[in-house]
């Protein structure tokens, strides 16, 4: 990765690697016109003339102007071409650098040439000490960063015109995209070292190497893809202040911001300008040209947050197989400030102004872009922005906390559990596995992704639904009520409810996924200060009792996300009889129901384009190799998704490509090839078989609403 070293190397070495970074910008330039290289799109935006001639002065002003009577090439290019410099006298103010019509392009593309004529015979005689030549390998590291923005500034002004032009045939730069991974990796943290230590080069920001601190964490092993933004702007994330930061909700505001930058909606879905033009917006590529603003808010609909740039170097240094495209793709927000390493010293001399100048108000990124030059960027790279600017080739990549009561997932009496069930599951034909067994960390965050799926409707409309009926049936509740949660996940629908209700006494989740719960609750507690939060780690279908202190309020149960379809008919009447005894006398009840549609739309609901619900299904797999050391190989079960339309359910399945022997448990599974394991029901309700169910169990439907197309329900049952 290190192409370029500032170890004093040999002249050849040294003239080799000037000469080729030198090439690329030139290259870069090729075929754009003059009007091209002229134009300045914003302030924040340098035309192409003025990065070619830039370049050329950092060399000139730093390395060839040290040598005593130097003469400049054209001393006028050393105002017009400083960009930051205090050091070296006045300048041209940022946004009028387009106004230099003159000098011409062939004018700067000479300057360029002497000036590389220059370096060349420098090269050759002079014998630089260890500054100089850190300053001439500076200056070739520069350049690559100017060829970046030079690529970033030509798509801005590419954007600005109403003709949407091409800059390029193809997208310039390293394309490797990695295919997704999808789920998280986790990291301990502990007393870790991040910083630059070795001898090659860094710039001055990225050092000294030091130690901090990291909490347990987990790092996305994806970016966040186009299409669970689309599902951020479809669940109105630019219109919802309580998910922004003060600063860029008033950004969001003024600028009118409804998509990332460049993106705009077209008759049949969102197109979005590149450097080969615009296009449609790819549903699985990483997004780009977002702020750290949308960022951050991003991450908080998402109910994650953004990396620190330790956890992100922390964990690319020890895990770089896991993360997919920690380079080469988009360059990644971070949610640390731009500020100064403990021991940092900037570079002596002029080069001092190069970074540290800049250490406020802005935002760190890391990895690199599609953009970036090849043998320019490090683990301990250090990109900035101001968190409104979005003309970066910038995305993002989630993290999370990884609270160390994670080992709880893997608690005896839990894995003895799982154990005994899919062993008993395993040998019954047709073969079926408790879809409870689907939610460990990675499952319930697989889950959590699904919600975000554009064909996983239940949740968007449930929810929606949710805002329209809570604040009618919260009237209900009386004062100092108690909300009870069945298979709370993440708690987010919760938060619909308890807006509804600002005197709610309690709050008490019950969740068998001890890792989805944990953080839910902490951000539950975060957010409603004062609400006492319960969290219950279990199965909802062997209930025990509240816990106590709860106070005398009515009891309120909740259960949304048609989490019910998933019992059979005799566990979710068993489960709705139990709950009606927990909860008491005068409790209610709210539940969530999906209604019955047409295949078509429930089967791409539970076999999504992007493979999540996949992915979510063949974990279950993927925790029984881990967590019960069985010999599943992974690559021979497909999911299946299906409709029963006599049950009236979807069904998930895990198919056997082949014949096949599992060991689980010292036992033998002989799988044919077509046999599956049916992992999951997900029961579609009618308002008749919802009435039906309730009455069974002892409730009365005392309300039943229903969404808009494609339709799900709430009823208010009564006990
Ligand atoms: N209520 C959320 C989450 C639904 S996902 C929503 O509507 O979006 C189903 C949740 O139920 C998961 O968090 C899962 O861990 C939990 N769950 C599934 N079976 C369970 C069981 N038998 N006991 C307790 N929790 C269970
Ligand atoms: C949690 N449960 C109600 C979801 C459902 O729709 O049955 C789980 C799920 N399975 C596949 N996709 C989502």
């Amino acid at each position: 990765m290190h192409a370029l070293s500032n170890a004093v190397g040999s002249t050849d070495d040294d003239l080799a690697a000037f000469r080729s970074v030198r090439a690329r910008m030139p290259a870069l330039a090729e075929g754009l016109s003059a009007e091209d290289l002229s134009a300045q799109s914003m302030p924040d935006c340098s035309p192409g003339k003025w990065h070619l001639a830039h370049t050329s002065w950092f060399f000139e002003a730093l390395i060839l102007a040290r040598e005593p009577g130097y003469q400049p090439v054209d001393p006028r290019f050393q105002t017009l071409f400083n960009s930051y410099y205090e050091a070296l006298g006045p300048r041209v103010e940022r946004g009028e650098r387009g106004l230099m019509t003159r000098p011409s392009i062939d004018e700067v593309v000479a300057y360029r040439r002497e000036v590389d004529r220059r370096m060349a015979v420098w090269l050759k005689q002079a014998t630089p000490d260890q500054h100089v030549h850190y300053l001439f390998t500076l200056g070739l590291h520069h350049d690559q960063q100017h060829q970046e923005l030079f690529l970033m500034d030509l798509l801005n002004l590419m954007a600005r015109s109403p003709l949407d032009p091409a800059a390029s045939e193809d997208e310039p730069g390293v394309q490797q995209s990695c295919e997704r991974r999808r789920g998280v990796t986790r990291f301990d943290g502990g007393l870790v070292h991040i910083g630059h230590g070795g001898a090659d080069f860094a710039f001055d920001n990225e050092k000294p190497a030091h130690r901090v601190w990291l909490e347990p964490y987990a790092l996305a092993n994806d970016l966040v893809a186009n299409s669970e933004w689309i599902s951020f702007i479809d669940d109105g994330g630019y219109a919802r202040p309580e998910l922004w930061l003060s600063d860029g909700w008033a950004t969001v505001q003024a600028e009118g911001w409804t998509a990332p930058l460049y993106w705009r909606r077209e008759a049949d879905g969102w197109s979005t300008m590149s450097l080969t033009g615009r296009k449609p917006v790819d549903p699985a590529a990483a997004v780009r040209h977002v702020s750290f603003y949308e960022a951050d808010a991003y991450a908080r609909w998402a109910g994650k947050r953004l990396p620190t740039e330790a956890e992100w170097e922390h964990a690319v240094e020890c895990r770089p197989e896991a993360l997919a495209n920690a380079f080469g793709e988009v360059w990644q927000w971070t949610a640390s400030a731009y500020a100064p390493y403990p021991g940092f010293r900037p570079t002596v001399g002029t080069a001092s102004e190069y970074n540290g100048k800049f250490m406020a108000n802005q935002m760190v990124l890391r990895g690199s872009s599609f953009a970036t030059p090849e043998g320019h960027a490090r683990i301990s790279y250090r990109n900035f922005f101001y968190p409104h600017q979005r003309w970066a080739f910038a995305g993002l990549r989630l993290a999370q906390g990884a609270p160390a009561t994670r080992v709880r997932s893997a608690d005896e009496g839990e894995t003895a559990r799982f154990r005994r069930d899919l062993v008993a599951g395993l040998s019954r034909s047709p073969k079926v596995a408790s879809p409870k067994w689907l939610y460990d960390a990675e499952g319930s965050d697989l889950f959590e992704a699904i919600t975000r799926l554009p064909e996983y409707y239940p949740t968007r409309q449930e929810t929606a639904l949710l805002r329209l009926v809570a604040p009618k049936w919260a009237e209900r509740f009386g004062l100092d009520a108690v909300l009870v949660e069945f298979g709370s996940g993440a708690s987010e629908k919760t938060r619909v409810v308890l807006d509804a209700v600002p005197d709610l006494r309690a709050y008490v989740p019950i969740d068998i996924s001890a890792d989805a719960l944990d953080a839910a609750a902490r951000r539950i507690a975060d957010a409603y200060p004062s609400l006492k939060v319960a969290p219950q780690v279990g199965d909802f279908l062997h209930l025990g009792a509240l816990p106590a202190g709860l106070g005398a309020g009515r009891r309120v149960g909740f259960f949304p996300g048609s989490t019910i379809g998933n019992l059979e008919r005799d566990e979710a009447v068993a489960f709705l009889e139990a709950a009606r005894g927990l909860l008491g006398e005068d409790a209610l009840f709210i539940l969530g129901v999906d209604l019955a549609k047409d295949p078509e739309t429930l089967v791409a609901a539970y076999d999504d384009s992007a493979g999540v619900t996949a992915a979510f299904n063949r974990n279950l797999l993927v925790r029984a190799n881990r967590e019960l050391g069985a010999g599943f190989d992974l690559d021979s079960f497909s999911h299946r998704a299906r409709w029963n339309e006599a049950a009236s359910r979807m069904e998930m399945h895990l198919e056997a490509s082949r014949d096949m022997t599992v060991h689980l448990d010292g036992r033998r599974f002989t799988f044919a090839r077509g046999e599956t394991i049916h992992t999951e029901s997900s029961r579609k309700y009618t308002e008749a078989s919802v009435r039906e169910l309730a009455a069974a169990a002892g409730w009365t439907v005392s309300g039943f609403e229903v969404s808009p197309a494609p339709s799900v329900a709430l009823a208010l049952l009564e006990a």
